[in-house]
C-alpha cells in the first residue's frame, strides 16, 4: 500500500463521515512509517478541504462540519504520539498562542502548538475565542518571545488587527515578535497590521520561531 493511496482511502473516509475507516488508514499510516505530519498534510487537510468546499457549495451543512471536526480529532490522538520533534534542544523560548476573538476552529492552531512544543518551546495555548485585551494581559504578565494567533474566518480578521494595535497602545508591542496562520490571511493583510510573519502551516510556522530564537 502507497501513502498516496492511504492518504486517498483517509479522504474518503472522512468526506464519507466514516469515523472507523478514517481511524483505520491513521493506523495504516503510522505501521507503514509515514510521517505523521506528511499524512496531516496530505490527508487530513486535504480532507477539510474538500468538505470545506462542499460546505460552501451548500452540500454540506454544520453537522458535517462538526462531525468532520470529530474525525479529526480522533485521527489526530492516533498520529500525536508518533509525531517526534528535535529533540535535541529545549526551552528554546516562550510562545503565547491562541485563536482570535469570535473564532472557534482550533484544529490548526493545536497542530501548531503541538509542533512548537515538539521542538522544544514552552507554549502557553489560550485556546479560542481570544479577545485583544485577554491577549495583552497574558503577554503583559508571561513576557512570551512570540505570539502566535491563528485566525480561519474572515470577520475575525480585524480582531488581529485589533490585537496588534492594543499590544501597540499597552508599549508591548517591541519586546515581541508576532506571528499569524491560517487560510484567512494573505502576505498584504500581514504586512498591512505589521505582523512580524505569516506561516502558510505548521512547519513553517515552527521554522520561523525557530529562526526568530536563533536556531
Ligand atoms: C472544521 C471546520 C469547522 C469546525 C471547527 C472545529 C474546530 N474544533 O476547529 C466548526 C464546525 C466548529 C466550524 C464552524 C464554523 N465555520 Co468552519 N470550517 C471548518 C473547516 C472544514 C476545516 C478547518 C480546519 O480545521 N482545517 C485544517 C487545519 C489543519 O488547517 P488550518 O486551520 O488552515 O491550519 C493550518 C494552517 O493554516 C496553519 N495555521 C493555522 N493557524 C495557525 C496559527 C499560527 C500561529 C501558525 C504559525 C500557523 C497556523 O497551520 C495549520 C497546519 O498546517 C474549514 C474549511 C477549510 N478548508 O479550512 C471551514 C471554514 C474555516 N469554516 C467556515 C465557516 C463560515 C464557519 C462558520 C461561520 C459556519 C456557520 N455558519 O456557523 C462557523 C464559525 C464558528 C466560529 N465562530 O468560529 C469558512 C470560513 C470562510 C471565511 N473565509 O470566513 C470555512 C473556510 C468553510 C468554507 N469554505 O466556507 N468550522
Amino acid at each position: 500500500m502507497t501513502k498516496e493511496k492511504i492518504a486517498e482511502d483517509f479522504i474518503n473516509a472522512a468526506v464519507n463521515m466514516d469515523i472507523l475507516r478514517a481511524k483505520k488508514s491513521c493506523k495504516e499510516a503510522i505501521a507503514l512509517g509515514i510521517d505523521p505530519y506528511e499524512f496531516i498534510e496530505m490527508a487530513i487537510t486535504k480532507a477539510l478541504t474538500i468538505i470545506g468546499d462542499k460546505f460552501e457549495n451548500e452540500e454540506f451543512f454544520l453537522p458535517e462540519l462538526f462531525m468532520a471536526a470529530e474525525i479529526v480529532k480522533k485521527s489526530m490522538r492516533i498520529l500525536e504520539p508518533h509525531i517526534k520533534g528535535s529533540g535535541k534542544k529545549k526551552n528554546l523560548g516562550k510562545i503565547v498562542i491562541g485563536t482570535a476573538k469570535s473564532d472557534m476552529h482550533d484544529i490548526g492552531k493545536n497542530i501548531v502548538s503541538f509542533f512548537l512544543k515538539a521542538e522544544g518551546f514552552e507554549v502557553i495555548d489560550l485556546g479560542v475565542d481570544i479577545s485583544p485585551e485577554k491577549f495583552v494581559e497574558v503577554v503583559r504578565n508571561e513576557k512570551p518571545d512570540i505570539l502566535a494567533i491563528s485566525a480561519l474566518i474572515s470577520l475575525t480578521m480585524q480582531e488581529v488587527s485589533k490585537t496588534l494595535k492594543s499590544l501597540e497602545i499597552a508599549g508591548l508591542r517591541n519586546d515581541i515578535k508576532v506571528i499569524i496562520g491560517g487560510a484567512t490571511f494573505t502576505q498584504e493583510f500581514a504586512d498591512d497590521i505589521g505582523a512580524d510573519a505569516l506561516a502558510i502551516n505548521a512547519i513553517d510556522g515552527v521554522k520561523i520561531c525557530k529562526r526568530w530564537v536563533g536556531i
